[in-house]
């Protein structure tokens, strides 16, 4: 299957890729040749057709003339529209076809059912239409993101399922409600970051404690089986959890935690995988031998004595910007990741011409370019941020931010976390307070941006309309250009702003790359796996004030299209991981935060070194 494919690149060919791009970008490329021969075909091949390869042009009227052709308007959804999306179905788990185009093949769908409502209705005994089951899908509590969990939705309707859809930030109780409401006959819940790692394990114990035993489906960026077999699992025993990788493998679990033959050999079969994957996992703790705190303390990182911190930046405060050129945030996204959101594997822009996924990655890059002109011109989005710099001074593991340059007076404190894996070869144990002096003049830098204003509004509206491509499309162009404008508002806090590079000579693809002086780690992102240091961040930055954004009670940021973070100036600065962690660190995090050890141990729990139940345990014994 593709996914699992090489990736066939080779980003060093620079003549290639600055020479391709714009190809799949103009209004030449744009200009497709149109073959109309299907359109000779029976009225149930042109549906198909129109389904297979996405084409909303004539689907009311070749609905219209199969429903005059039915006894009943029921009978061309269960007829030629099913049989097309099996067609679809089939291509799909074949790897012949691709997500993107499934996705254009359920906007079809939905505009041949949307015409079909109404005589269905009229018809009043209207039976209702069989669905293969019901799913019900929800982004948990804390947590604002659901790319992928629409795209999942989509591709279990597209293959019959009935998908009831709860949207974000869902409590556990309402889950469970509508679940019951709904006679659903599975859970599916996504999320992004890891503070929804530990609301999905509540969602879990609650199931169990009410009674539920309906299968269990666990799927975001931030999930992944060990965590599902070895914390989510063992919460829910009266059913099964199954965690679920990516929108192509969906169908596949569904159908075999449906089918009455088959379930209970599938559950089994994945209770006996998470059990081997707990046993794995409690023999892989035992082994990694940390440095204590200290030891690492004492091999931290120490620059060069030829580098020093970067001078003072050219304001101290904070500055808001209102509005960001949509076209200047355009002109620098980076696209592998926006191909990659649609399971289309490979670098941009090499991946146009790929054997394999190339047509459909030309396909919907010229989507984008169309969508992105849109939402420039008719300024869809507006792109908020701010961005703030104040002296600044290490305290061991921690960065002083001072009111003013008497630095005397601490307007904030950032906290860090130090590797503590044992080093070699004279490596350091890095903490991200290294990159900062402890006296003398040192500055650090703070941001926040979005460009989610109005994707919402423009996601919900789509949406309406049966449009979930456009919908996806629009959110995943949303999340491109705040990334983009974090990627700019850096190169101008570079060149400008701080101003420690003023003549930087940087092309787009440099600062994909990253390529230049300075770091820009987010809370939450390896450097900092701690969210909750966005309190910090946004009260600095007033970004509710400066820029409209807020936070979840897990951190998550709203708009969902927005990115936060540090800047570091410092030559030397580079990103890193912080890795697994031992309770020293933790007890010592704790005090410095304010924190007991227990809050400490929630919100580090994906960096534990250890299992805080067996310690706690072990305590009581
Ligand atoms: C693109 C990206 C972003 C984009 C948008 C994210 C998005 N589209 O949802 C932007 C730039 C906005 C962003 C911001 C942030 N991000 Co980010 N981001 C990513 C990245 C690179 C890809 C995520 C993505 O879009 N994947 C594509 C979509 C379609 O996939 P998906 O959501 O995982 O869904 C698929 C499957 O998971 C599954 N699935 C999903 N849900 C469900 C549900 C069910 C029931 C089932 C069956 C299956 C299923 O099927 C889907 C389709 O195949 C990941 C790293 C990575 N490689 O995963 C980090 C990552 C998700 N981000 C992360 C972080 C920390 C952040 C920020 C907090 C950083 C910051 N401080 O600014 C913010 C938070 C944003 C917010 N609003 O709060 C972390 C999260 C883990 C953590 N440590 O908490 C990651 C994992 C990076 C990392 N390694 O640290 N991010």
């Amino acid at each position: 299957m593709i996914l699992n494919r090489p990736q066939r690149t080779n980003v060093s060919n620079t003549e290639r890729l600055v020479d391709m791009a714009p190809r799949y970008k103009g209004e030449k490329g744009a200009a497709k040749v149109v073959d109309l021969k299907w359109r000779d075909a029976t009225v149930a091949k042109r549906i198909e057709h129109a389904l297979v390869h996405g084409i909303t042009d004539y689907i009311v009227e070749d609905t219209e003339e199969a429903r005059q052709a039915s006894e009943r308007p029921l009978h061309v959804i269960e007829g030629p529209l099913m049989d097309g999306m099996n067609v679809v179905g089939d291509l799909f788990g074949s790897g012949r076809m691709f997500l993107p185009q499934v996705v254009k093949s359920a906007r079809v769908m939905k505009q041949a059912v949307a015409h079909l409502e109404p005589f269905m209705e009229a018809e009043k005994a209207g039976q209702e239409r069989q669905a293969a089951g019901k799913i019900l899908m929800a982004t948990v509590k804390g947590d604002v993101h659901d790319i992928g969990k629409n795209i999942v939705g989509v591709v279990l309707q597209c293959n019959n399922y009935e998908v009831v859809d709860l949207g974000v930030m869902v409590p556990a109780d309402r889950i469970l409600d509508a679940a019951i409401e709904h006679k659903v006959d599975i859970v599916g819940l996504s999320g992004l970051i890891t503070p929804s790692l530990d609301e999905m394990t509540f969602v879990a114990a609650e199931m169990e404690r009410r009674g539920f035993d309906i299968p269990l489906l666990i799927g975001g960026a931030t999930t992944s089986r060990t965590h599902t077999a070895v914390k989510i699992e063992p919460a829910y025993r009266k059913g099964s959890t199954t965690y679920v990788i990516d929108a192509s493998r969906a169908v596949g679990v569904v159908s075999g935690l449906l089918s009455p033959t088959d379930k209970a050999k599938n559950e089994a079969a994945t209770r006996d995988e998470y059990i081997r994957i707990r046993e794995q996992y409690a023999r892989g703790q035992e082994v990694k031998a940390r440095a204590s705190l200290q030891q690492a303390r004492d091999n931290r990182w120490r620059p060069d004595e030829a580098q020093t911190p970067a001078p003072a930046p050219s304001f101290l405060g904070v500055r808001a910007y209102e509005a960001w050129d949509l076209q200047d945030l355009a002109d620098h996204i980076d696209w592998t990741p926006f191909f990659a959101s649609w399971e289309l594997i490979g670098r941009y822009p090499l991946i146009l011409e790929d054997e394999i996924v190339g047509e459909a990655a030309r396909d919907l890059f010229r989507d984008a370019q169309a969508m992105l002109k849109r939402i420039v011109e008719e300024k869809w989005f507006t792109a908020k941020g701010v961005i703030g710099f104040w002296p600044a001074n290490a305290r061991g593991d921690d960065v002083i931010v001072w009111t003013d340059e008497t630095r005397a007076t601490e307007a904030a404190r950032f906290h860090g976390l130090r590797q503590q894996i044992k080093k070699s070869n004279g490596k350091p144990n890095l903490c991200l307070s290294d990159f900062v002096a402890e006296d003398g003049a040192d500055y650090l830098g703070a941001f926040a941006v979005t460009a989610g204003h109005g994707e919402l509004e423009k996601a919900a509206e789509f949406k309406a309309a049966g449009d979930d491509y456009s919908a996806i499309m629009a959110t995943a162009l949303a999340d491109r250009l705040a990334e983009a404008f974090a990627e700019r508002l850096h190169k101008e806090v570079r060149t400008q702003l701080w101003g420690y590079v003023p003549d930087e000579q940087t092309s787009v693809q440099d600062l994909i790359e990253e390529k230049y002086q300075g770091i820009r780690p987010a809370p939450g992102y390896p450097a900092q796996p701690d969210h909750t240091e966005k309190a910090t961040l946004f009260r600095l930055l007033d970004a509710g004030a400066n820029a409209g954004m807020e936070l979840t009670e897990s951190f998550a940021m709203s708009p969902p299209a927005s990115v936060s973070g540090l800047y570091f100036g410092h030559p030397g600065s580079h990103y890193f991981g912080v890795g697994k962690i031992d309770r020293d660190q933790v007890e010592d995090y704790a005090a410095r935060k304010g924190w007991d050890v227990e809050t400490a141990e929630r919100w580090l729990a994906p960096i534990l070194n250890y299992d805080p139940d067996a310690v706690a345990r072990n305590d009581a014994a």
